[in-house]
């Protein structure tokens, strides 16, 4: 028998079907075979692994049923395609942190599973691409990118993306237009870039699929603070992956990914045009 996501003929956002996505675009994506060639590394990484498993069974006894549970689960996870949400939300925060620790510039956090790259490009001053009636309140995203020492670097790229006011990412969930809420942004001369978009809502993680019943069986939340994802990159410098969150938000001190960092949180202001809020903020790259 095989098994297939439950139908949707409404087109609603489903786990299965934003799990298919992020499956299917990191598959896509990858090619970083290589990375595992190394016996010795396998034999050592894969071994404590094992262990760390080994370990929690003996010390909480763990059951046949237990062990079996754990088996469906991790079975369902596979078929719903959540490895890159579960991955994304529980793992990925550590590594990056031992990914970057050595940096002078920025602070990083997880790319999560719904990056897209190759997003519309656009001179300095842009909107990202959107309805006409997007939801939510405007929101002006302004900054400079320099380098470690100071200098500003003209032509960065800055690589922004974010779900919409119903927490949805266009490519993960039906209905929306192919790069809504993304774009490639160029800073000028200067280094500089401004970015018009809509401030994105508290954002929750598919509840429907393998990782819901995970939240749900263990009591935890689904949520994520709103946020804007970034990627910033310039000619010899390390490229940034990044997230912004705003103060006082919900979930900001309780992210269900652990992806929150003091200098990650924005204080927008009204913005002086008027319309909806304002925020500066400054991207540092350290040399390659
Ligand atoms: C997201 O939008 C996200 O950024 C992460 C890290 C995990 C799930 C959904
Ligand atoms: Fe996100």
């Amino acid at each position: 028998m095989t098994i297939t996501p439950t139908p949707n003929p409404a087109e609603e956002a489903t786990a299965a079907a934003s799990g298919a996505a992020a499956t299917e675009k990191f598959r896509s994506r990858q090619h970083t075979g290589s990375a595992m060639a190394d016996t010795k590394r396998v034999d050592t990484l894969a071994s404590e692994m094992l262990s760390a498993v080994h370990d929690i069974i003996r010390r909480h006894k763990v059951t046949y049923a237990e062990y079996d549970a754990l088996k469906a689960w991790l079975i369902q996870v596979g078929l719903d395609g959540e490895w890159p949400l579960f991955l994304d939300v529980w793992v990925e925060h550590v590594v990056e942190e031992v990914a970057n620790e050595n940096r002078q510039g920025s602070k990083g956090t997880i790319e999560g599973p719904y990056y897209v790259p190759d997003s519309p490009s656009f001179t300095a001053i842009a909107t990202l691409p959107m309805r006409e009636d997007e939801p939510g309140t405007p929101l002006l995203f302004q900054g400079q990118v320099t380098s470690v020492d100071g200098t500003p670097l003209a032509g960065a790229k800055v690589e922004m993306w974010h779900a919409d006011a119903n927490g949805l990412y266009s490519q993960f969930a039906p209905g929306l237009p192919e790069w809504n809420l993304r774009g490639t942004v160029l800073t000028d001369d200067q280094g500089n870039f401004r970015i018009h978009t809509k401030e994105p809502a508290p954002y929750q993680i598919p509840t429907d699929g393998s990782c819901g019943k995970l939240i749900a069986a263990a009591g935890w939340h689904a949520w994520r603070p709103a946020h804007l994802h970034l990627k910033v990159s310039a000619p010899g410098h390390q490229l940034i992956t990044t997230q912004l969150y705003f103060r006082g938000g919900s979930h900001v001190e309780d992210d269900i990914a652990s992806a929150v960092k003091p200098e990650l949180v924005l204080d927008p202001a009204p913005a002086a045009s008027g319309t909806g809020n304002e925020v500066t903020y400054d991207f540092v790259l350290d040399r390659a």
